[in-house]
């Protein structure tokens, strides 16, 4: 259902602005910065801060909270990396979310997205992202591998998200940088962390493991940290308080 709308939404980008218009863009040819490095460095949490007013499970989040205060505050509470969702019809966040939180925020920033075209990957270079995400459960292996290329050709790391083994042996190669575990069912919107932890002996070393959703304690960390996790994806427990750059020192 997703992938339909999406598809349906991306048409009608392009012809708001084509390929060429986005690549004339500034930040088109800004050089962009390591994800893996940002999250591996043993100065920093290995947190990946998301911006996520809404959520299909949760609802409405956070209605207030403005991006470029969250994005500056994630950055000084020692995150990793930013996640800015750009969904506008499940997740209420737009592109130029994602470009507010540039322009204030050095860390790498994800583009999170439901991406099932082309256009999305080039758009988000022109929008300064530094790298992007793949679903698994939204694609086709051919479809994930070639999109992978694609954003690796235009210097752009690729987090690939996968909830089960099925999904992790298909889409797994070596387009990929970064393999994320959702501990979200996305049929049940249950979270639980031991889906992180059932799945991290099968990811294959050279990959930096990030672990998704449903994170709210250090204890959760230190846990995840035990199976070989560096990256850990939180959202809803920062974006749920009034400060969530505040939530994120604490
Ligand atoms: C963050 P949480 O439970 O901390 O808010 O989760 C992030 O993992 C979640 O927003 C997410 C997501 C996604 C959103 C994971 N994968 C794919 C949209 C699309």
């Amino acid at each position: 259902k997703i992938v339909a709308h999406k598809k349906i939404e991306v048409a009608a980008r392009k012809e708001l602005l084509s390929v060429q218009d986005l690549e004339g863009r500034p930040l088109f040819d800004k050089e962009p910065v390591s994800a893996k490095s940002w999250i591996t460095s043993p100065n920093r949490s290995g947190i990946i801060a998301e911006f996520k007013r809404q959520s299909p499970s949760k609802g409405l989040i956070n209605g207030t909270a403005k991006v470029s205060d969250v994005a500056e505050g994630y950055y000084k509470a020692g995150a990793s990396a930013m996640s800015v969702l750009t969904d506008q019809e499940f997740f209420g966040g737009t592109v130029d979310d994602l470009l507010a939180a540039r322009s204030v925020s050095p860390v790498p920033i994800i583009r999170k997205d439901f991406i099932v075209d082309e256009y999305q990957i080039i758009e988000a270079k022109s929008i300064g992202a530094d790298f992007i995400l793949l679903i698994a459960s939204c694609l086709t292996p051919e479809e994930s591998k070639h999109y992978a290329t694609l954003a690796r050709n235009l210097g752009l790391q690729i987090l690939l998200e996968v909830h089960d083994e099925q999904e992790l042996e298909a889409h797994v190669c070596d387009k990929m940088d970064l393999i994320g575990v959702n501990n979200r069912n996305l049929k049940t919107f249950e979270v639980s962390i031991e889906t992180s932890i059932r799945l991290a002996e099968l990811i294959p070393n050279e990959y930096v493991k990030v672990s998704e959703s449903g994170i709210s304690n250090i204890e959760n960390i230190k846990e995840l940290k035990k199976y070989g996790y560096q990256g850990f994806l939180i959202g809803e427990n920062f974006m749920k308080t009034e400060d969530p750059a505040k939530a994120a020192i604490d």
